[in-house]
């Protein structure tokens, strides 16, 4: 090793310090003992939750589910006040649990790794990044995100305009004051849908320019009590357990029953239930086969345009604002305050650019096919490249110099989303084809940091120096991914899922759909059986 503090050899390097990353230097260095360093872009820990500080930032997962479980003291100390964690709440969460671990000490703030080479002469990942770090490591651990890598799309005149414009996705941390100005915004996805009503209280006027209308669901969001806390934390052991067994990462009872075995009335008396509940319940709760059967699927779209017709006083507007082009939840389901009751503000108007698309950004505004909209400031709420922007804007490299990013060139292939063939002692944590997204993010990273520690543990204890992914169990594990997918109605959706919204990117269904519960269990036989579908190359020779 050398003296020089840029120029190190490590156990492990971990990429990002949100959930994923922290998490993952707790496991590495406090319960395996190794040497790790977190290398972060931002200035301090939190990850999304560091990046997106728009209005209305917030978790669509009740606050109680959205939090680490694997220390039961963390769990009863820390206390919520909402009960869908705000964005600053969930940054002084993360904050809270950075100081209790000391993780900052083993975290490199300002640091963009910009490439992880695999040097076969070393059998080491060689680490480099903008600060002019380079980092011999065992261990390559990426907690980069899945929604970390945002996109402003490629519209004509952005540069001229005269007005200042913002990516929800990368939020000016003094925020903006929107007091008086004629706002813009572009995009009506989980990010749009949240701020689009705190942004209407503040400016003197909003436009929407929508793309494509959404389902959402009122949250109903609101304090929680303490008696209600107190009612959960004495039942935390029960509530993860569950949570880590269940497909969506909550601990909700989820409906089995079918939306077309009931009649019209009791079908509506459980929708306006949920409804009047609020959150992904309506999702999970009400019946069973609206996720994969078209006609189920059918009644909870009808259901929620009755309430689009319900909430919105013009008629034209209302119209406007109906989804009838994808299934309810095909997309990213969405959970809202009171988003369609914005669109009954004086200050309010939504534009259709579906049908009248936007050409070109000006000095004043935005132009559309059928006019111009002059502006102060636009807000891109447009979203992210998707579970493999994050790699791709990092030089990967592999076995023979491979490039990761040539080898997703037609989607990307891991097995188990965690381990790409060609690419030894490299985990990903929560990467494509795991749960991922489709799960509540906590237990999801949870899960998949103690399969990823567990599984270096067995290494260090039987004397194995490299684990890769072999290359036909990858294309399995990649083939099941994609027929999971295609029992769904995910399919169905030009949504980030599939890349559908970054022009030229292979149209591939990138998370698992088959559930966290499902998932653990195939991740725990996989561990039992000596980690099968890996190739493991032991240090020493041995003998037989
Ligand atoms: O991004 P999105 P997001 N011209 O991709 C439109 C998580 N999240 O930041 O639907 C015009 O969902 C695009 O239109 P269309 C969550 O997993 C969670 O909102 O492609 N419009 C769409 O309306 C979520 O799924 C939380 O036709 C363009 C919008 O921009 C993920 O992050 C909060 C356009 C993008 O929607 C991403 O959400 C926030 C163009 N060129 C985010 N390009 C919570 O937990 C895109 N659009 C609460």
């Amino acid at each position: 090793m050398t003296t020089d503090t840029r120029h190190v050899e490590l156990d492990a390097v971990v990429v990002g310090a949100g959930f994923s990353g922290m998490y993952m230097l707790y496991r590495l260095r406090d319960v395996l003992g190794l040497s790790a360093r977190v290398f972060e872009a931002g200035d301090d820990v939190g990850g999304t939750w560091y990046w997106n500080r728009y209005p209305g930032a917030r978790c669509d997962s009740e606050s109680y589910l959205y939090c680490f479980t694997f220390d039961k003291d963390l769990a009863q100390e820390w206390t919520w006040s909402g009960k869908y964690p705000e964005q600053p709440e969930i940054l002084r969460y993360l904050s809270h649990v950075a100081e209790r671990f000391d993780l900052r000490r083993d975290i490199q703030f300002e640091t963009r790794v910009t490439a992880a080479h695999f040097r076969e002469d070393l059998n080491r990942w060689e680490i480099e990044t903008d600060q002019g770090d380079r980092v011999l490591a065992r261990y390559f651990i990426t907690g980069v995100g899945c929604i970390s890598a945002g996109q402003v799309p490629d519209i004509k005149g952005l540069d001229s305009f005269q007005g200042e414009w913002h990516h929800t996705g990368a939020w000016p941390h003094e925020g903006v004051d929107f007091t008086g100005k004629r706002v813009g915004v572009i995009g009506t996805g989980s990010s749009g849908v949240q701020a689009i009503p705190v942004i209407a209280q503040q400016a003197g006027h909003l436009t929407v320019f929508q793309r494509t209308p959404q389902y959402t669901i009122p949250a109903r969001h609101g304090t929680v009590t303490p008696e209600f806390l107190d009612e959960v934390k004495g039942r935390y052991d029960e509530i993860f357990e569950k949570s880590r067994w269940s497909r969506g990462g909550t601990h909700y009872d989820e409906a089995e029953g079918s939306a077309l075995e009931v009649d019209d009335d009791e079908r509506r008396r459980i929708y306006e239930a949920a409804w009047e509940q609020g959150g992904f319940k309506f999702l999970l709760t009400t019946f069973g086969d609206i996720t994969f059967d078209r006609r189920a699927n059918d009644t909870a779209a009808e259901f929620i345009r009755s309430k689009i017709r319900e909430i919105v006083d013009d008629p034209e507007t209302a119209e406007k604002l109906m989804p009838r082009d994808h299934p309810f939840a095909s997309k990213r389901a969405l959970i809202d305050t009171n988003y369609f009751d914005t669109y009954n503000r004086e200050n309010v108007d939504l534009v259709d650019i579906r049908h009248a698309p936007i050409e070109a950004i000006t000095a004043n505004g935005i132009r559309t096919r059928e006019g111009e909209y002059e502006l102060d400031v636009i807000v891109f709420a447009t979203g992210y490249d998707g579970m493999t922007g994050a790699f791709n804007r990092i030089d990967i490299r592999g076995r023979g110099g491979e490039a990761l990013k040539e080898k997703w060139a037609e989607g990307p292939k891991a097995y188990l989303g965690l381990s790409p063939a060609g690419f030894p002692n490299m985990f990903m944590i929560t990467g494509p084809g795991s749960p991922s997204v489709l799960s509540n993010m906590p237990p999801t990273i949870e899960q998949h940091v103690e399969f990823v520690s567990d599984f270096v543990e067995y290494m260090v204890e039987h004397g194995i120096e490299l684990a890769e992914a072999d290359a036909e169990a990858e294309a399995e594990w990649v083939d099941h991914v994609n027929e999971v997918a295609s029992k769904t109605l995910y399919m169905l959706a030009d949504s980030w899922y599939l890349g559908a919204n970054i022009p030229g990117k292979p149209r591939v269904f990138m998370p698992y759909a088959g559930g966290l519960g499902v998932y653990r269990e195939k991740c725990n036989e996989i561990a039992e059986a000596g980690y099968e579908g890996y190739v493991l190359q032991s240090r020493e020779p041995v003998e037989v």
